[in-house]
């Protein structure tokens, strides 16, 4: 049996019931099998594989926090460092019910070829707890991070493991950990990115992950000869991600049709107006449903469903597994040309593939919307060396990464015969420097 299938069937007993970590390694298996199968006995004298599925270190930890009405709560904590190989852990913190270990171990796997990507010395990792932030109040919020807090600062620090936000964890989430952080271990330093300008944070970073996908997406439809003016958008989500995507897919000329949230979906025909769309979701924590009142052309739909809306260009940038097969068929039928996944693996691997035998230009989230934590990286760069820089450096150096990140993928992508497979492409080449630095450590 190859060395690649002996490894996969080896997780799938062992970690059976860690579903989304399990799908993650199945597709990151499959691009990099032809790297391994070139030189196989090479990688499987080092247990190559086996360490690379195998977190370097988890923590779980009790969270307990007090209500407003006087309630004690316990959520569960969590914090995965995967991988070291060619930089300190890092990736962000999901708070949401959904969240497990296997949802963290698979966030923290993709985080590594991602991290690897940015081309920044940053190794993998990912956390959260299952504590659910909506309809908390402030105080709330603050009970549950310092908590949260007090467990986690043990094993972060600048140069150890650097946190920062994802779902359900944005600039007040991240602010009052921070705070916590430096009250118990009495330093002022960057465990933390996403921090507020005030304190320590990087000017882009809030727009980072949304105007990252669209600087790539930019440079993927270039070389095929288009751009996005003219060009209908529909978005996902309406949080951090989606909201800065549909910003700068605007400022490119194009017209975003949707944005959508847990409960449902809003089709703006006139074109998604972000600075409401930013004053109903960062201000008032509203709901789409409260954007659709405010619009005179908007319709609200409940639940799922977004995808049926005829478009160019799809932009998952809600969740894991919200684009399944159903929707890919509906999409490529629709007439659409591109899909970037603005969330992490929001794409099924059915519709990924369908997607990519119907001609669709198809980029993994590990590429496209690796913006988000390079610009983090370029925050624990201003912190070390007690420097800030202004929006237009920070966004211009960005736009390069992505354009980077695009030439890459689609290099390797070509130097293994899979020409425009950007999946493989992406998988091989943030696989190709850990291995390389894995390789160079020996066996730790
Ligand atoms: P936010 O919490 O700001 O927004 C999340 C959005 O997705 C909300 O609209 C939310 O709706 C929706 N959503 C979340 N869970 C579900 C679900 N189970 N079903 C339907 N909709 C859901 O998070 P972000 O924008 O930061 O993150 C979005 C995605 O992007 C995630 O996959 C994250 O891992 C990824 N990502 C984030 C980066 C960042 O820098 N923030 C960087 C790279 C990737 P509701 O309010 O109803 O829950
Ligand atoms: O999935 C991701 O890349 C993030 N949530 C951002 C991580 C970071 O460290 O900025």
């Amino acid at each position: 049996m190859s060395y690649i299938d002996e490894v996969l069937i080896f997780h799938r007993v062992r970690d059976f019931n860690e579903t989304e970590f399990l799908q993650a390694m199945e597709e990151i298996f499959e691009s990099i099998r032809p790297v391994i199968e070139k030189d196989e006995e090479t990688y499987r004298n080092v247990a190559l594989l086996e360490r690379l599925t195998e977190p370097e270190r988890i923590l779980r930890f009790r969270v307990p926090w007090i209500d407003d009405g006087g309630k004690v709560h316990v959520n569960r904590g969590y914090r995965v460092q995967f991988n070291s190989a060619i930089g300190p852990y890092k990736g962000g913190l999901r708070l949401h019910p959904s969240v497990n270990l296997g949802v963290i171990k698979f966030l923290g796997f993709e985080q590594i070829f991602k991290n690897s990507l940015t081309g920044l010395p940053i190794g993998g990792g990912k956390g959260g707890s299952d504590f659910d932030p909506k309809g908390k109040s402030n105080r709330e919020i603050m009970m549950f991070c310092q908590s949260f807090m007090t467990e986690l600062c043990k094993i972060i620090g600048e140069n150890t493991d650097v946190p920062a936000g994802d779902i359900g964890t944005g600039a007040r989430e991240i602010g009052y950990m921070f705070g916590q952080y430096k009250r118990i271990c009495g330093r002022y330093e960057g465990a933390l990115t996403g921090k507020g300008l005030s304190y320590g944070g990087s000017l882009t970073r809030t727009e980072a992950t949304g105007y990252g996908l669209l600087y790539l997406v930019e440079e993927m439809l270039r070389t095929h000869n288009q751009d996005l003016q003219g060009k209908t958008v529909c978005i996902s989500g309406s949080g951090n991600v989606a909201t800065y995507a549909a910003e700068k897919a605007e400022q490119l000329g194009a017209k975003v049709l949707t944005v959508s949230d847990s409960t449902g979906w809003v089709y703006d025909p006139d074109g998604i107006d972000v600075p409401l769309l930013k004053q109903i979701k960062e201000v008032e924590r509203g709901r789409v449903l409260d954007y659709a009142k405010r619009r005179p052309h908007a319709d609200y739909h409940e639940g799922r469903g977004v995808w049926v809306t005829p478009c160019d260009i799809a932009l998952p940038c809600a969740t894991q597994n919200e684009l399944q097969i159903d929707d890919a068929r509906i999409l490529v039928r629709n007439g659409v040309t591109a899909v970037a996944e603005g969330a992490n693996m929001p794409t099924t691997i059915e519709a990924t593939k369908y997607f990519q035998k119907n001609g669709v230009l198809f980029v993994p989230g590990k590429a496209a919307n690796a913006g988000g934590v390079a610009t983090s990286a370029l925050e624990m760069a201003q912190n070390s060396g007690h420097v800030y820089w202004s929006f237009e450096k920070v966004d211009k150096t960005l736009q390069q990464i992505m354009v980077n990140i695009f030439h890459n993928i689609d290099a390797a992508a070509r130097k293994y015969g899979m020409a425009g497979n950007y999946v493989a492409g992406a998988n091989i080449a943030g696989f190709e420097k850990v291995a390389d630095a894995m390789m160079a450590q020996g066996i730790v």
